[in-house]
């Protein structure tokens, strides 16, 4: 496998300036025509003109012509990857015919079928495997494409832009013509072709123009499809208002698929999005289901501007696209949903997946120096730590200045593909400022880590001292310090907001960014409390690990009353998270009424939003807490973390008796809270709660209450569980989402057997190794919601992983070498733990035609 590196960068010899398709969709193949109209890219210098390489892969090439004159076989070479050719002129038109076997295509990369019907996913290299081409993002191209196939199998034939012309052909075939006017690179471009519903709708843009808005599924799906349109609708509001963005084209399409390896793909006017992202009624999807549509439907609208209109030049500035759309997604999210409620979501995500990529073997800055395999590097580093990098930005230039940044950016690059750096110039160069430092986000990987002391120097005079440290990683053994702000606030000792004044200022304030430069740093306050305790990384305002020695009692009192909502719950994190991780065996009789008298004080506290509450009181991810450890004794962990969660439930049995019975409202709060209480109460007693769930769960008229109630139903150890399993299936079998959390519901279970059981589901007709959606439904399920069976000690978890990530290699490499990412942290863990995960990764290793995909993943793993 090849290597390629950011420093080897090159602008390409050759541009392509229109690309004409022609696709003749038959049962068994399909033909692809081409005509490229390709010309010298003035940047480019040089006098010599080298021959034209060609990505190209998994096609048979039929016919290769230049200007018209068909070439012989020594005029140009085709390999496995490439299409060379190799005298050209400056200018000239290049037309080419592949056969392509979309039927036969499980990778679901390139042009495929999914239910009957055909689709593409050309995002990162897929368009190669479609034609031979420029497969670079940096190549924009003005795009016709003329689509033919039966017209009774396929009346539906899509593709980006706006519909030309249309026609009958003979044998009951027809063709759809197709003319997308804004260049875009080939990562863009989308075909569909099936017999689909459609749901229409249409939004009036800012400037008057109306856009119609059609939303394709399979048929009898209609009813899943409100919700999804009018996210649509509310993004394409919120881009106008908060952004000045409005849609470009006539015509937006989104058309759900069932096969996808990844939640849903921007091409241009059309989009491909995982059913998972668009189906959903109050019957069918749950809360956090229906958050997902309106999340995903706005990243993918919102990437009209940030990726379509402004692209990427090359791979590594992935983050430019990516990082800076989960951010707008993630402020459009707090825009209609609690703000507090989707920080800490946000958060959550960065601790307890981000900060282990960033430990670990792939680690990675958002702006990556290399890769072998472009597909695994769609992370959580470029996308959520860059969208958190992005986040600073916000909060170091405030709401107008970022404004003014992107209006110079769109200004100054639209039409363009650019880079990082070209995005961070426009919000220097917009609000005046010198941000050299700031670009180590984008140079370095690891999580830094911020240590602060508070100490008090007598008459009210404070001082907090802070210094930064950063890990090594692989390739980058030492760092520069990063530019981090720090949101700080105080509280006193009873719980009252302490105000203070900064020693340059005669202001009086609650709250204060203090920026950090260097590597240590001191601010001094002056504050008339005698004690103070510091609220620190107010709304997570860097992605660090900070750290402060809090005494139990100061984590207490900052969770019953810090008015910053996230660093509340944040307080409880650590609360729960120091005595998780500590060196005890076991969790004492005085740290667990600690925890138990502030969950009890905050359930109590009247002014505190449900949600809030529920997430307050949710254990801190064992994820988040291997995440954050260079060394884990997961024996213990586990055996804590069990032990807990139980005392919690017994403890307030009462109280969560009463939460479930009196929280009577129908928000999406309101059910998450309640849950909570379900769950406890079955924790704490499952044979005397059973009831209460199986009540729940069989009348339930929503799948958020039903589905809980089959969580907690199946985790427990009560006889019946199998009744209320099989009633759950008889009821969903023929809806393939709900079988999905069917799935997942019967994977958390904290016995033994669970492993056999596992296996059993593998082979359950409802499974398709070859769905994705079905693949993290089982098996990511169960590696991420099942840690203590997972790492069991016999390493039969490791076994299966392995097993699934053979078998995937030969299907799809993409899913396999995602799945080979869980192994990841396997340093971390005792001697017999990194013993059987190491025979198992050396196993995959030697497979026979192992992917780059996982090669890369695997390989890291073990070095
Ligand atoms: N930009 C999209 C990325 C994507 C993708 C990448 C590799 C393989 C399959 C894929 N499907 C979608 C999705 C997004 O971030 O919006
Ligand atoms: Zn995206």
């Amino acid at each position: 496998p090849t290597v390629k590196y950011r420093k080897d960068y090159r602008p390409s010899q050759y541009l392509i300036k229109h690309t004409d398709l022609k696709f003749q969709l038959f049962d068994s193949h399909t033909l692809v025509n081409s005509e490229l109209k390709i010309e010298k890219n003035p940047l480019d210098k040089s006098d010599v003109l080298e021959p034209l390489v060609l990505d190209g892969l998994e096609l048979e090439l039929q016919q290769v012509s230049v200007d018209g004159n068909e070439l012989s076989k020594d005029e140009y070479e085709a390999t496995d990857n490439h299409l060379t050719i190799n005298n050209v002129s400056e200018k000239f038109t290049l037309n080419l015919q592949v056969k392509i076997y979309p039927q036969k295509n499980k990778s679901l990369e390139g042009l495929y079928t999914s239910g009957g019907k055909f689709c593409t996913q050309c995002e990162a290299e897929g368009f190669r495997k479609i034609t031979y081409y420029l497969d670079r993002p940096e190549i924009m191209s003005e795009f016709k494409v003329r689509i033919e196939g039966d017209k009774a199998a396929y009346p539906l034939l899509l593709s980006n832009g706006n519909p030309l012309t249309r026609g009958d052909m003979s044998d009951g075939r027809h063709f759809v013509e197709w003319h997308d006017p804004f260049p875009k690179p080939s990562y863009l471009f989308a075909l569909v072709a099936g017999d689909l519903d459609c749901l229409t709708d249409s939004f009036t843009t800012m400037s008057g123009r109306e856009v119609k808005l059609e939303l394709y599924v399979d048929k009898g799906k209609l009813d899943q499809c409100r919700f999804a349109m009018d996210s649509l609708i509310e993004s394409m509001r919120w881009d106008e208002e908060k952004f000045g963005r409005e849609y470009d084209l006539d015509l937006y399409m989104i058309v759900a698929v069932s096969d996808f390896n990844m939640g849903a793909m921007e091409n241009k006017g059309l989009n491909v999005f995982n059913t998972k992202y668009v189906l959903a009624n109050k019957k069918t999807a749950t809360d956090a289901d229906f958050e997902g549509v309106e999340r995903v439907i706005a990243h993918e609208y919102f990437h009209n501007w940030t990726g379509n209109r402004v692209t990427c030049r090359d791979w590594f500035q992935l983050s430019l696209k990516e990082g800076l759309t989960v951010f707008r997604d993630q402020k459009f999210s707090e825009d209609m949903q609690s703000k507090a409620v989707q920080r800490i979501d946000q958060v959550k995500i960065i601790r307890s997946s981000q900060f282990a990529e960033d430990s670990g073997p792939m680690a990675h800055s958002i702006r990556p120096d290399s890769y072998i395999e472009m597909n695994n590097f769609y992370t959580v580093t470029v996308y959520n730590k860059g969208a958190e990098v992005i986040r600073m930005m916000h909060t170091l230039l405030g709401e107008q200045g970022f404004r003014a940044g992107m209006d110079l950016y769109f200004e100054r690059h639209d039409g363009q593909a650019v880079t990082c750096e070209d995005f961070i110039c426009a919000m220097e160069d917009a609000n005046q400022k010198d941000w050299a430092l700031f670009r180590n986000w984008y140079r370095q990987a690891g999580t830094p880590e911020v240590k602060v002391q508070l100490e008090s120097l007598g008459n009210g005079k404070f001082e907090l001292q802070f210094a930064q440290s950063c890990p090594a990683t692989p390739g980058q053994e030492t760092k520069k310090p990063f530019m981090i702000p720090v949101k700080i606030g105080f509280i006193n000792a009873q719980g009252d907001v302490a105000k203070f004044r900064l020693s340059d200022s005669d202001d009086v304030c609650g709250e204060t960014l203090f920026v950090m430069t260097e590597e240590n740093q001191t601010l001094t306050i002056h504050s008339d409390n005698e004690v103070l305790i510091p609220s620190l990384l107010r709304d997570f305002s860097a992605p660090v690990k900070l750290k402060f020695e809090y005494d139990q009692s100061q984590l207490a009192t900052l969770f019953a009353s810090d008015p910053n909502s996230f660093n509340r719950w944040d307080a409880g994190q650590s609360l729960m998270t120091k005595i998780l991780l500590n060196n005890e065996d076991e969790i004492s009789e005085p740290d667990l009424e600690i925890l138990k008298n502030s969950f009890a004080q905050l359930l109590g506290d009247e002014q505190l939003d449900n949600s809030l509450k529920a997430l307050a009181v949710i254990l801190p991810e064992i994820s988040s807490l291997i995440g954050r450890s260079e060394k884990i004794n997961v024996d213990r962990l586990f055996n804590k973390h069990r032990q807990l969660k139980k005392h919690i439930g017994q403890s307030l049995e009462h109280t969560w008796f009463s939460i479930y019975n009196t929280t009577s409202g129908d928000q999406p709060s309101d059910r998450k809270l309640r849950n909570v209480a379900l769950d406890y109460m079955m924790v704490a007693n499952d044979e005397q709660h059973f009831e209460l769930a199986a009540t729940q769960q069989t009348r339930a008229d929503n799948m958020t209450d039903e589905l809980s109630a089959l969580q907690t139903i199946a985790n427990s150890t009560e006889g019946y569980k199998s009744d209320y399993i099989n009633q759950f299936y008889q009821k969903w079998k023929d809806e393939e989402l709900v079988m999905d959390k069917w799935f997942s519901a019967q994977v958390i279970n904290d016995d033994e057997s669970i492993i056999e059981h596992v296996n059993a589901l593998l082979n359950h007709e409802k499974f398709s190794i070859e769905n994705p959606n079905k693949v993290r439904a089982v098996i990511t399920a169960f590696i991420s919601g099942n840690l203590p069976q997972f790492h069991n000690a016999t390493g039969a978890g490791y076994e299966l992983l392995a097993d699934t990530i053979i078998r995937l290699n030969a299907i799809n490499p993409q899913i396999a070498a995602g799945l080979s990412k869980q192994f990841n942290q396997w340093k971390k863990l005792d001697g017999k733990r990194q013993a059987l995960i190491k025979e198992q990764l050396e196993r995959i290793k030697a497979v026979d035609n192992l992917s780059n995909d996982v090669y890369e993943v695997v390989e890291k793993s073990l070095n």
